[in-house]
């Protein structure tokens, strides 16, 4: 088993339903255990400014899914939850799966780059993140509370609405 952290996001069709859909999901997946779930966060859009709001949140799931497969899971269940996949980099979605850590694994394939490449510079990443693991490492050593430092929680909102 590896100790998976995916990132959660939705700025279309409930966002909140959309996350709650997505850990159900999670929590049926083969060979994984879901771990845990941080709260709810929204913020505005980073990106293309005229889109809705993205409410954002981390979970921790244990799987024995090899990491294109747990891919192939998250992408199937963005595909059930109406995500379509638009050429706008960075536009609305109903749900965005990212697989932001895979145990301590550093992988640069052509369909998969873990750690995420934005995650170490993202409020709506780290916060939750620290929720769950708070003395956490990246692969390359660097701590998430140094992260969190140079990453201002400004702009975030933590919901009372939850998981
Ligand atoms: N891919 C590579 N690495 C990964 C990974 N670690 N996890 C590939 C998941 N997928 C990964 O993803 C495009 C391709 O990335 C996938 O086919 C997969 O093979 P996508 O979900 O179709 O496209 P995307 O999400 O639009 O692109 P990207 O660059 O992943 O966008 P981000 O970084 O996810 O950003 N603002 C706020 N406030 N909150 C947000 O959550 N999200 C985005 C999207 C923009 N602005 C936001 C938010
Ligand atoms: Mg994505």
């Amino acid at each position: 088993m590896q100790r998976v952290y995916l990132g959660l996001g939705s700025n279309l069709a409930e966002p909140l339903a959309q996350l709650r859909g997505a850990l159900k999901a999670l929590a049926a997946l083969p060979r994984s255990q879901l771990a845990g779930t941080s709260s709810f966060y929204a913020s505005d859009p980073l990106g293309p400014a005229d889109q809705p709001r993205y409410v954002n949140a981390v979970a921790a799931l244990d799987t024995a899914l090899e990491p294109l497969q747990l891919l192939d899971a998250l992408q199937a269940i963005e595909l059930n939850q109406g995500r379509e996949r638009k050429a706008e980099r960075w536009g609305p979605r109903t749900l965005d799966l990212d697989i932001l850590l895979f145990g301590d694994l550093i992988l640069n394939a052509p369909r998969l780059h873990v750690p995420h490449y934005h995650m170490h510079a993202r409020a709506f990443v780290l916060y939750p993140l620290a929720e769950l693991a708070p003395e956490l490492r990246l692969p390359d050593g660097r701590a998430l509370q140094d992260l969190l430092a140079a990453c201002p929680f400004a702009g975030l909102e933590r919901l009372s609405d939850g998981p």
